[in-house]
C-alpha cells in the first residue's frame, strides 16, 4: 500500500489537489472535512455535534475523527493506498493513525506539506465563501480562528513526522497545475523507491 498525507493550513489547496492526485494514482481519498460535512448534511448526531465546533473554526474532538477514519479504513479493505486530506490535525490523531496503519501492516510513506502565506489563505477562503455555502468560510473571523487552531494544534503534526524524515515541503502558491506537478514529482520518486523495496 502507498499511503500519503496531504498537509497544510485551511485553504492551502489540500482538497483541490487531492481530487487530482487520487485520479492520477488510484488512491482512496479520505478527507475528514468531507466526511464531517456529509454527516452534517445527513443531520446525524455526530454531524450535529461537529457543526458546533466547525462553525466556530475549532477542531472537532479527536475521538470523533479518529473513529470516522478507523471505520473508513475498514470499509476499504482492497484499497491500493490512502490519501489522507485534513487528517491528522493533532498529535493524538497522528499517533492513532500510526497505530491504525500498523494494524493493517502498512505505514505512512510521506507527508507532503503545502506552504502558503496567511494573507493568501484568507483571500482564498473569503473568495470560496462567496459561493461555497460553507458556514465556516463566510466569516473572516472564523477563517482566522481556523488558522490559529492550525498554528496551535496542527503544526505539531509536521514535527511528529519530521522525526521519521517523512515531511516534504511544497510551495503551495502558483497555479493549480504547477503545484500538482510538484506534488507528483515527489510521489513518483517515492513510488519508485516503494516498488524497489
Ligand atoms: P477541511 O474540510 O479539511 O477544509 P480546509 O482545511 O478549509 O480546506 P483545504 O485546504 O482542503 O482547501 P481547498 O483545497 O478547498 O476542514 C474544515 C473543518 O472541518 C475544520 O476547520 C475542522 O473544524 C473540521 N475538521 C476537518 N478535519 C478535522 C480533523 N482531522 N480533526 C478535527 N477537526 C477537523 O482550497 C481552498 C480554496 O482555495 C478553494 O476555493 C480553491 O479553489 C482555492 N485554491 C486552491 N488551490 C489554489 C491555487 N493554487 N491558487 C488559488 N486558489 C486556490
Amino acid at each position: 500500500m502507498f499511503n500519503l498525507i496531504l498537509f497544510g493550513p485551511p485553504g492551502s489547496g489540500k482538497g483541490t489537489q487531492s481530487e487530482k492526485l487520487i485520479v492520477r494514482y488510484g488512491l482512496k481519498h479520505l478527507s475528514t472535512g468531507d466526511l464531517l460535512r456529509s454527516e452534517i448534511a445527513r443531520q446525524t448526531a455526530l454531524g450535529l455535534s461537529a457543526k458546533g465546533f466547525m462553525d466556530k473554526g475549532q477542531l472537532v474532538p479527536d475521538e470523533v475523527v479518529i473513529g470516522m477514519i478507523s471505520s473508513a479504513l475498514d470499509e476499504n479493505p482492497g484499497a491500493k493506498g490512502f490519501l489522507f486530506d485534513g487528517f491528522p490535525r493533532t498529535s493524538a490523531q497522528a499517533l492513532a493513525l500510526d497505530n491504525l496503519m500498523e494494524l493493517k501492516g502498512s505505514e505512512i510513506k510521506v507527508m507532503l506539506a503545502l506552504d502558503v502565506s496567511e494573507e493568501e489563505l484568507v483571500n482564498r477562503l473569503v473568495k470560496r465563501g462567496e459561493t461555497s455555502g460553507r458556514s465556516d468560510d463566510n466569516n473572516e473571523a472564523v477563517i482566522r480562528a481556523r488558522i490559529t487552531e492550525y498554528r496551535n494544534k496542527t503544526t505539531a503534526v509536521a514535527d511528529y513526522y519530521e522525526q521519521f524524515e517523512k515531511v516534504v515541503m511544497i510551495k503551495g502558491e502558483g497555479t493549480i497545475g504547477e503545484i500538482f506537478d510538484a506534488l507528483c514529482a515527489q510521489i513518483d520518486n517515492r513510488f519508485k523507491e516503494n516498488a524497489k523495496a
